[in-house]
């Protein structure tokens, strides 16, 4: 058996979090090989419901489970941590703009950056869920200078896994069948589900559906899923949100099946005109615990403008906290 590695959750008594703790111990994101030691944090409040979540996980006696801290420090938390998926964050209140949402998640993920900075593995790899995710990231990352700022992510990978079951429906085919499915930019309404270089059992999929379904009903579906949840289940996405959270994580540590790739929210590096300052959702290949961004893809006139609409968001976004990144 493999020595344990140390995963920590942000509010892994929420909705998400119970979720995840449990997949997480069974195997599901690092292999049936691989021992863990979770490391949840919560508030102080939430330390009871916490107590709780710590109890069940004793009590499913999963083989893989080493040990669980529970903890209201992030200093305790983030200790020597290998992986890090932050999910606790501050939800929109009634009549609060959108900078004051910003700033009050910079007052989280500020702190936490810089207690995985002080704490964490060298090589953590951080995904962020808590939204707005990209900002978010961001701000954890300017607070983490010693760490590797490539290893700073956010999650569009429920968006890119809503987009192929939506894609497959369509076709009549399993989402098995699809591959090569893009996310570019924001995790928010203005991300851009692109389906130009997707293929639905090795055929193109442009060639599978008519572009005004495309266009007219996928893009903003996939844009509004989870509005679409909330108005069905009456609570946000959860079960959904913590699968994509484990198979971003998956796929970053063990590999990218060949001839495919993920969407992740990662540093943009100037590929596709993306200019450095942002997380923004691109499509990668994952190989031996490392992400590449896939280069040199055409993008058409149509994918160009919806590409630099969801950038500007995020350049905004990054321009209501900017005194959070010094
Ligand atoms: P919940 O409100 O159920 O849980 C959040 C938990 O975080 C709570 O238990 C809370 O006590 C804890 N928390 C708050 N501040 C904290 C802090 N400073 N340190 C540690 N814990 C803290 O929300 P849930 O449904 O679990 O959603 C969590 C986040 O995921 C939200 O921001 C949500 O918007 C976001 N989502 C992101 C998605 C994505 O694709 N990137 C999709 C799903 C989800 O909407």
């Amino acid at each position: 058996m493999k020595n344990p590695v140390r995963v920590a959750i942000t509010g892994a008594a929420g909705n998400i979090g119970y979720q995840l703790a449990f997949r997480i111990a069974s195997g599901d994101m690092l292999g049936k090989d691989q021992p863990v030691i979770l490391q949840l944090l919560e508030i102080t409040p939430a330390l009871d419901a916490l107590k709780g979540v710590v109890m069940e996980l004793r009590d499913c006696a999963f083989p893989l489970l080493a040990d669980v801290i529970a903890t209201d420090d992030a200093n305790v938390a983030f200790a020597d941590t290998d992986y890090a998926l932050l999910v606790g964050a501050r939800p929109r209140g009634p009549g609060m703009e959108r900078k004051d949402l910003l700033e009050a998640n910079g007052a989280i993920f500020g702190p936490q950056g810089k207690a995985l900075n002080a704490h964490a593995s060298r090589d953590v790899k951080v995904l962020v869920v808590g939204n707005p995710a990209n900002t978010n990231a961001l701000i954890a990352q300017a607070a983490a200078p010693d760490l590797n700022p490539r290893n700073f992510t956010a999650m569009t990978r429920l968006d890119h896994n809503r987009a192929m079951w939506q894609l497959a429906e369509k076709t009549d085919k399993h989402v098995n069948d699809v591959q090569k499915m893009i996310i570019w930019g924001n995790h928010s309404a203005t991300q851009y589900p692109d389906i130009s270089q997707c293929t639905i059992a090795g055929q193109a999929a442009t060639s599978q559906v008519a572009n005004d379904w495309y266009e007219s009903t996928f893009i903003p579906d996939v844009q509004q899923r989870g509005a679409a949840v909330i108005k069905a289940r009456g609570a946000s996405s959860a079960a959904s949100a913590a699968s994509a959270a484990i198979d971003h994580m998956r796929s970053w540590a063990l590999g990218t099946a060949s001839g495919d790739w993920v969407s992740m929210g990662v540093p943009a590096d100037g590929s596709y005109g993306i200019e450095p300052g942002v997380i923004y959702s691109f499509p990668c290949v994952c190989e031996k615990g490392d992400y590449r961004i896939v280069t040199d893809l055409p993008i058409s006139d149509f994918s160009r403008e919806k590409m630099q609409a969801t950038d500007e968001e995020l350049r905004q976004e990054r321009a209501a906290i900017e005194d959070l990144l010094r």
